[in-house]
Order: C-alpha cells, then structure tokens, then sequence
C-alpha cells in the first residue's frame, strides 16, 4: 500500500512536470501599459510607457515563472512606424531575452474606422484597413513571428442602419487578402466578440462566423478564442472541442469576467471553467493539439501590472497542472460505461487537489523560484520601476464624461 501510494505520487509529479514543461502562455505588452475605463484612467507610477519598459516587466515576468518567454505586440502603439521599427524590437529581444509574439493590428483606434475597418462601406477606408493588415504580416514576417492576431472591432449600434450582409462580403475581401500575403510559418487569428464597441451586431459575432471566415480564407488562418468573448454562460468548452474537432483551433486569449468583457484575471472569478478548457486540450490527440497558442489578454487597472501579470501566469501552471492529473483512460472507461457520478468525480477530483507543492517542487528543479509573487515582492523590481517611471506617470486623470 505505502509502495503503491509513493508510485502513484510519483506519477502525478511526473505528469505535472512534463505538463508543465512543455506549457508556456504569452503576455500582451498592453498589460503593462496605463489602462483604464470609459470613466477615467488611474495611472500607475511603475506602468510602462515605453516599448523598451514593456519588454524588460515581460521579462521580470518570465524570470520568475519560466513559462511566458513572448511578448505579444500591438502594431499602433509598439511599432507606430511599422516595419521602420522591426530593428528596435529586435535590439529589445536580445537585451531582454525575449522574443516577439502575435501582431496584433489595430483596427479601431483611427477616427476613419468610425463606421467600420475591414467591413467598412467606403472602399478606401477598407483598402486603408487591408494596407494596416499587410503591414502586420511584414512585421510578422521580419520578426519572425508566427501569429498575426485579429480582433475585428466592426459592427453597427441600430438596426437597419447598416447591410450586415454587404459587410460579410466586404470583410471575406480584405481577410482573404491578408491570407494571401502570409508567409511560411505564418498564420492569422481571427477573434470574434458579440458585444461592444458595438452594441447591436458585431460583424464577427461568434466563432460560427469566425469559423466560417478562416475556412474561406485557406488552411493558415484559424479561430482565436477570447475567454471573455461571449454571451454569459456560454459552454466555452464545448466551443474549444468543436474549434479542436475541425482543427480550426488557433489560440486563447485568456481572462475572466464577471459580467462583460472584464479582463480580470485568469481563474480569479472561474477556476473551474478554465481547468475545463485545458483538460479538453489535454484529452485531445496530441497532433490536433500542438498548435494552440496560449495567451493571456488582460489590463489591470487596479492591481499591480507587474504583480497581476506573475499571479495570472502562476495560476495558468496551476490550473494546466490541474487538468494534467486528469487519468484520462480511466475517465473514458467511465465516460463509456456510463458511470455519471464515477466519472464527475474522477474529474473534480483532479480540480480539487492542491498542486501547489508539485508546482513549486517542478520550479525548484527548474531552477525557479519556489514562490514567484514572493520573489518578485524580494526582489525590489515594482519599487525600482516605480521610482524609475513615476515621475511621467504621476497624474491621476478622469476622463468622465
Ligand atoms: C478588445 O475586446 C480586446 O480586449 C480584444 O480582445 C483584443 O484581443 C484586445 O482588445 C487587444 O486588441
Ligand atoms: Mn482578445
Ligand atoms: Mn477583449
């Protein structure tokens, strides 16, 4: 009995381990950058206000949780003059031993997407949209990064107001266009929203849509699923299942919500939900798995940037480590023969075990700290920021309006 109990521990240190070797989640270079609401900002003294202050809290990031080693970019507000600014990311990857992660164009700030980017009734708002896009993939391509990622802010606030079917014609030219021009090695995500900033349809509303539109645009563009991107009590699971069955499935961007699109953090509203998520990924066969990208999208407002972004990444290993104690032969025999109460709690009983002890054993061997937030606490790195950054962000400003 104590032989087999000490076997069986030593098995599921061994497949938290090799879970959580092979698990790495990207950060957004926003989440360390002021944010806020419609109603006002409150500015962090040690926010990043530079590319160069993004890169080197990434990498306090990934020094302390091993598992974040790419920095996910936005095109407007990282690399404002395009592929003229490929050079400085790529000094910035080697001082901080990071790498670029997805591209994310921005195709909602400019006053010309008013009515629209990508399924904008004007054709040269639209041929502005595609030059942005192509622009991304050059970025992409001279960074040598994988994901061109699409968050498509399109829609309309009325009915009738716009042809929500001209726009669907609209959108499949300018995505298809953007598809051509991919490189090797590339891809292109498509994200779907069903709400804001438009409040009555969202040219792409659900993954249906975005399934849709990647299918007519070739084998390189794949659905990208944002956590907080749906109708409350949607089976976000279930979406990932049927996204991994037809091999569209692209990449996460997580987060959790309460109400909205809240970008709070990881696991901190639903843990379950997200341990849901990776043990469909990890019940999947491992070619139709490979390929997902893992990220992360969240600003906090509140929380530390820095802080926040090692308590999300630690909750992610948690979480992955979690699902990776899943005995997924016995649950499938269980599954098969019917054994409803067997099988739900072989299943929670994954969930409600604490693997914080292995997960700070596997960092141990890694050469981690044990305790990231602990260390980052001891190392000084938010004060040294703050001190170092807070005198351009020390106003406190309300745009109420
Ligand atoms: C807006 O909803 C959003 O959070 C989308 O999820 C994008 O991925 C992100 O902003 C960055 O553009
Ligand atoms: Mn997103
Ligand atoms: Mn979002």
């Amino acid at each position: 009995m104590g032989n087999n109990g000490a076997g069986v521990a030593e098995q599921k240190a061994q497949r938290v381990y090799s879970a959580l070797d092979g698990f790495r989640i990207e950060l957004p270079s926003w989440g360390f950058a002021n944010t806020g609401t419609r109603f006002g900002k409150f500015l962090q003294g040690g926010a990043a206000t530079t590319i160069e202050e993004k890169f080197s809290d990434a990498a306090q990031v990934n020094a302390l949780t091993g598992a974040s080693p790419t920095v996910a970019l936005h095109v407007l507000w990282d690399l404002p003059n395009g592929t003229a600014d490929v050079p400085a990311i790529q000094t910035l990857e080697k001082k901080y031993g990071m790498k670029a992660g997805s591209i994310n164009p921005n195709l909602f700030q400019s006053a010309e997407y008013k009515y629209g980017s990508i399924a904008n009734p004007s054709a040269e708002i639209r041929g502005m949209a595609l030059k942005h896009l192509l622009e991304s993939v050059a970025i992409g391509r001279e960074l040598g990064s994988k994901d061109v990622s699409l968050w498509i802010a399109d829609g309309s606030n009325y009915p009738g107001t716009q042809s929500i079917r001209k726009r669907i014609g609209w959108m499949e030219e300018v995505l298809g266009a953007t598809h051509a021009a991919l490189g090797d090695g590339q891809r292109m995500l498509v994200e779907y929203k069903p709400f804001e900033p438009a409040f009555y349809h969202t040219d792409i509303a659900d993954w249906g849509m975005a399934l849709e539109l990647v299918r007519r645009c070739g084998p390189k563009a794949k659905v990208l699923v944002d956590t907080g991107h749906h109708a409350q009590a949607t089976n976000i699971e279930q979406i990932v299942t049927w996204l991994l069955h037809v091999k569209e499935l692209g990449g996460f961007h997580f987060n959790d919500r309460k109400y909205a699109d809240d970008d709070l953090t990881l696991g901190s509203i639903d843990p379950y939900q997200v341990f849901r998520i990776f043990h469909e990924i990890l019940s999947a066969e491992e070619k139709d798995r490979t390929d997902i990208a893992f990220m992360i999208d969240q600003s906090h407002n509140l929380k530390g940037k820095v802080e926040a972004m090692v308590q999300t990444v630690a909750t992610a290993q948690e979480l992955y480590a979690k699902a990776a104690l899943i005995d997924q032969v016995k649950l499938a025999e269980m599954q098969q023969e019917c054994r409803l109460v067997e099988a739900e709690e072989c299943f929670r009983d994954s969930f409600w075990q604490d693997v914080r002890p292995i997960v700070r054993e596997w960092r141990t061997a890694r050469g981690l700290p044990a305790e990231p937030l602990k260390a980052l606490a001891e190392s000084g790195y938010v004060e040294k920021i703050t001190r170092e950054r807070e005198s351009k962000n020390a106003r406190s400003v309300s745009t109420y309006a």
